[in-house]
């Protein structure tokens, strides 16, 4: 039973104006397949998502505020499909959510763990006790695939259509995860180093392991996920060495020695944008 594996996790600075609980019965339990030929306007014209494309239902009193964070670059087409299609999804599973862009401007590789953990950071300040991680190529298919915190750290894109809906390896742990704020904070985030792609994702895993945090799935054919097609990336030079001494950098490698420049942060109508040159 999914329920078991949820608790209670609303924002400490926010509080719902309605009094009734949300009911997540039908959302945990209804799998039917989302439509995605809404277009912004549909979503804005109710009023119900404010700038920085934060929600909350509002006729029910929601049990989960989650912060979505994306780490992005130059794939402005795709944004636009995953903001739009994320918030006919999330609209409807009757949580309190909010999504954060945040994009790298500087010319260096890519890195994602870095821009992740900026918007943790973010997340935090914010008062979210709840994160998912989120690549802007992947979307969810399955409404019962909850965007809230299970107890264990939930790797939630298992099931992808690239790799025709199979796990490729066990202990993956990218693509869209959730983990709790504080077992984030707990684990010192994710390494900065990981420039380029590929290994930031392992090297996450391996934190676990430190931290004693087991991950979990929810069953496959709730976790499948549609992943937009795009140009392969640089991959990261380094990447194999920083994950044969992963577990060692811990302590003096993430959240605690995170260090870059906020460029600007601008809220859109979809989403948080936070600009950062690493
Ligand atoms: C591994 C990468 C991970 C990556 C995974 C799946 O090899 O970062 O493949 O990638 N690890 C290293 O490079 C050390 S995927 O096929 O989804 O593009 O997440």
């Amino acid at each position: 039973n999914i329920l078991e594996h949820l608790y209670d996790q609303t924002a400490q600075n926010f509080t719902s104006p309605a009094i009734l609980d949300c009911d997540y019965h039908d959302i945990l339990f209804d799998d039917t397949t989302m439509s995605i030929n809404l277009m912004d306007g549909d979503l804005i014209e109710g009023h119900r998502i404010k700038d920085g494309g934060e929600f909350h239902p509002s006729d029910c009193k929601p049990k989960f505020s989650t912060a979505i964070i994306v780490p992005y670059r130059d794939r402005a087409e795709t944004l636009r499909g995953f903001l739009v299609y994320m918030h006919m999804f999330l609209r409807r599973q009757n949580i309190h959510y909010r999504i954060y862009v945040i994009e790298q401007v500087d010319m260096r590789p890519f890195n994602r763990a870095k821009l992740l953990n900026i918007g943790a950071a973010a997340a935090f300040k914010a008062g979210y006790p709840c994160l998912v991680l989120h690549d802007v190529d992947l979307l969810p298919l399955k409404p019962a695939n909850l965007y809230a915190c299970t107890k264990c750290p939930r790797h939630m894109s298992s099931s992808i259509n690239k790799f025709r809906f199979v796990l490729p390896y066990l202990s993956l742990f990218g693509g869209a995860i959730a983990i709790t704020s504080s077992q984030f904070k707990l684990i010192n985030g994710m390494s900065n180093e990981y420039y380029g792609w590929g290994g930031e994702d392992d090297d996450l895993y391996a934190r676990l392991e430190v931290g004693e945090l087991k991950l979990c799935r929810f069953a496959p054919d709730t976790s499948r996920y549609h992943m937009v097609t795009h140009q392969t990336q640089q991959k990261g030079e380094k990447r194999h060495k920083l994950l044969n001494y992963a577990k060692n950098r811990i302590n003096n490698d993430g959240l605690n020695t995170l260090r870059y420049t906020e460029v600007a942060t601008v809220l859109h109508p979809l989403f948080t944008h936070i600009m950062v040159d690493l």
